[in-house]
């Protein structure tokens, strides 16, 4: 018998490659396809994803344990979902409904997130609900929405990319994170484009680069004001767009005259030179992209960071124009979507705002209850982490699609709170570091073994396909949150069947800012995915916005003015480094997935921290020797590898891992004011030779502090 054939996609980032999954007897094999944004290519991440579901670590039956201290063991679905249903009915009436707290991802199909955010509000009644999408892009989703009324990562598709004679990439390393894009930035280049990077590493992405502006961490927004101010000096400007699709230039116009090139050299580290060089580049093009990523966004002033880039991109009338624009890379999956349809904790599905009441009430009319009914905005993903323990904190939590015991900044910390929770459950693949904490452990299906529909990083809306039949014993998330529901007194409120789902989530988002009310899986069959806005069924989806106007009342663009702020933590006498931390091509996330798979694990087996030769050689620190990081949260033990690529003053560590190697029990939770974002990016660190003595106890030891 011949192979069957499905196409699908990859279950791991937000460019979401096309693959055909190959399943016969001898077992499923990944094959590349032709999709309009891989084009044929996948990352080593994709070509290995048939191993997620072979893998022998794989949970197949739900696993309880009565009391802490006591190992899991298998139970039946029935006692699991019991027992999660009378935990959060003694705590609801013990400490009131905010006290159950839900924490979601970004990989999860919208499908799940829809349903997710319904189930806390109107199963549980819950305000307590966020995401790690807090920890991702949230800082960037906030600046689109302040500067430009909406939040779509990619204003154009992936095709438009070529065109543009000259892309600033700030903080982005996609030749690591995404390496199937940079068949775009490179045909860009061979059409004769100019790629500019800007991260304080001399990345593979910023090697491909015709600039690199290695600046300082944390400078974003004194080098984005110091372009402003150079192109303006230059004569640059684009006086009729500013004056007819912006508003706001005038006060960003007087704190750019501030940042001359030589006061911007000493705070980013980018020679003036170098930054009149690259103001004439981005002036003198017609087509300009300017693009953010983690980098620059993963800060306690990011929201700052990314408005003072947009400004920019303005001032030079580069946005909503043919082959133009400001763009966030969104990262997970369903990175995209995964913001969209309630999961957050201000929102309600289609972006709709749980503070507007008319949001209020046409989701409420969906979902059958009386807008007073719909809970307040809760805590943010930190912060409701944070809340566990505190007088009004969380007592108990679910974890559906996120690993925060690796992810989570300042994770010690994390570890304690989740620790002191009465409850804690979580619904995984596998036994993640967050699942090995909890009371009940739920297996679920996972992208082959299941539908649904994910939104990539341009808002292009597709289908993951199911391929083959999920283990006995597991569920899907749509099917323990429907059985939840029903053992919650709420039968039927939420549907098993992510087509069912996908229709509600249709109406619900009808006339919201994300609105999917036309696209319907038959569409997106026929269609290679459709991109919201999609207001009907005749409507073809926008895969361009903002050509016309801007999705602000106005439709005008606005200015926010921006000063440049130091990060929370700068390098002094005791901690005299700036660590950064970030991403390698072979691993995903929190690496609870991709440390399960042979092959990449064989390519990045552990722990690593990035060192110029010449600090090592101050501490005397030789390649490979494992040395111990130091901050004001905790101290971590890392591989260290000797790197000219980076910068004299900056070491970085990659945050795949858990026990004495995750780099999150190093940074700082200082949280951006606007979108809570924590400083992943920048704190101050100190490195440490170890003693042949220290080494021993510290390695086998499992302490987290
Ligand atoms: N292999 C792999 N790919 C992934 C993921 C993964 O875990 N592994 N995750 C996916 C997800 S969810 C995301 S969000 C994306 C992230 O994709 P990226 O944003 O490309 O990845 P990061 O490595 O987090 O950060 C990008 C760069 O920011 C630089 N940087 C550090 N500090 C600063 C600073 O202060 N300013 C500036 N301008 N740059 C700075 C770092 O040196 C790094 O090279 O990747 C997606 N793809
Ligand atoms: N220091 C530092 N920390 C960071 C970052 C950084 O750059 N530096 N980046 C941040 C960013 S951008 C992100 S996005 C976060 C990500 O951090 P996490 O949220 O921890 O990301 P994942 O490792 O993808 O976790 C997803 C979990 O859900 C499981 N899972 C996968 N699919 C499903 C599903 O369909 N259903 C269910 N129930 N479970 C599923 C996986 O097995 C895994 O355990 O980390 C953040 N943390
Ligand atoms: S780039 Fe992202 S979507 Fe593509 S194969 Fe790699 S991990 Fe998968
Ligand atoms: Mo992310």
């Amino acid at each position: 018998m011949g192979a069957r054939l499905t196409e699908t996609h990859c279950p791991y980032c937000a460019l979401q490659c096309g693959m055909k999954l190959s399943v016969d007897h001898r077992g499923v094999r990944v094959i590349p396809r032709e999709f309009p944004t891989n084009r044929g290519a996948l990352c080593q991440k994709g070509w290995t994803a048939a191993d997620l579901l072979i893998s022998h670590e794989r949970l197949t039956s739900p696993l309880m344990r009565e009391r802490r201290n006591e190992p899991l063991r298998p139970v039946s679905w029935e006692q699991a979902l019991a027992r999660i249903a009378s935990a959060f009915v003694r705590i609801r009436e013990r400490y009131g409904r905010d006290a159950i707290g839900i924490f979601g991802g970004g990989g999860l199909t919208n499908e799940k997130v829809y349903a997710l955010g319904k189930f806390a509000r109107a199963v549980l009644g819950t305000r307590n609900i966020d995401y790690n999408g807090r920890f991702c892009m949230s800082s960037a989703a906030t600046a689109g929405m302040m500067a430009l009324g909406l939040d779509r990562g990619l204003p154009f598709p992936l095709e438009d990319i070529p065109n543009a004679e000259v892309i600033l990439l700030v903080g982005a390393n996609p030749a690591e994170t995404m390496p199937p894009i940079m068949q775009y930035f490179n045909e860009q280049q061979r059409r004769g484009g100019r790629l500019i990077v800007a991260d304080p590493r001399t990345t593979a992405t910023a090697r491909a680069a015709d600039l690199h502006l290695q600046l300082t961490p944390g400078s974003d927004a004194a080098l984005a004001n110091g372009l402003l101010h150079l192109v303006m000096a230059q004569g640059h400007l684009d006086h009729e767009f500013i004056a007819t699709r912006t508003t706001g230039f005038e006060a960003v116009r007087r704190i750019a005259a501030a940042y001359w090139p030589e006061r911007v050299e000493r705070l980013t580290g980018v020679p003036a030179r170098l930054l009149r060089k690259t103001a004439h580049m981005l002036g003198d093009c017609r087509y300009l992209m300017i693009l953010t990523a983690r980098g620059a966004e993963q800060q306690s002033r990011s929201v700052n960071n990314v408005l003072a880039f947009i400004n920019l991109a303005l001032a030079l009338g580069k946005v909503g124009r043919k082959y133009c624009g400001w763009g966030c890379l969104t990262g997970q999956g369903n990175g995209q979507g995964g913001r969209e349809h309630g999961q957050k904790a201000d929102q309600l599905p289609g972006y709709r705002r749980l503070e507007n009441p008319l949001d209020r009430e046409h989701v409420a009319r969906i979902w059958k209850m009386s807008p007073e009914q719909l809970p307040a905005p809760g805590r943010s993903a930190f912060e409701l982490l944070d809340s566990i323990g505190t007088d009004n904190g969380l007592r108990a939590l679910l974890v559906i699609g996120s690993n925060p015991v690796i992810s989570a900044p300042d994770s010690g910390r994390i570890v304690r709170r989740l620790s002191s929770l009465d409850f804690l459950a979580v619904a995984d693949i596998f036994l993640s570091e967050t699942a090995e904490l909890a009371d009940v452990v739920l297996p679920v299906t996972q992208w082959a073994e299941e539908e649904g529909t994910m939104t990539n990083l341009e808002g292009r809306v597709i289908r993951r396909r199911q391929a083959i039949q999920p283990p006995a014993g597991a569920r899907s998330d749509l099917q323990i949150l429907a059985g939840l529901a029903a053992l919650l007194g709420a039968p039927g409120v939420i549907a098993d069947e992510p087509r069912a789902v996908f229709d509600e989530l249709r109406r619900a988002s009808a006339g919201g800012v994300a609105d999917y009310a036309g696209i319907t899986y038959e569409r997106i069959d026929r269609q290679e995915g459709v991109f919201w806005p999609c207001p009907d069924k005749n409507h073809p989806g926008t895969p361009r916005v903002f050509l016309e106007r801007f999705a602000t009342a106005d439709g005008r663009a606005r200015f926010h003015p921006v000063e440049y702020e130091h990060p929370a933590e700068e390098p002094d006498d005791e901690y005299p480094l700036y660590l950064t931390t970030g991403r390698v091509t072979a691993h995903y996330q929190s690496g609870a997935q991709t440390r399960r798979v042979a092959a990449l694990n064989a390519s990045q087996p552990e722990p690593f921290v990035e060192i110029h030769p010449a600090i090592a050689h101050d501490l005397g620190i030789a390649p490979n020797e494992l040395v111990r990081l130091a901050t004001r949260r905790g101290a971590a033990l890392m591989r260290a590898r000797l790197t000219e690529t980076l910068r004299m003053d900056t070491i970085f560590a990659p945050f795949h891992w858990g026990e004495a190697g995750c780099a999150n029990l190093l940074t700082n939770p200082a949280l951006d004011p606007l979108s809570r974002m924590p400083e992943f990016k920048v704190c101050a660190a100190r490195l440490e030779k170890l003693t042949p003595a220290a080494v021993l106890p510290m390695v086998c030891s499992d302490d987290r502090s």
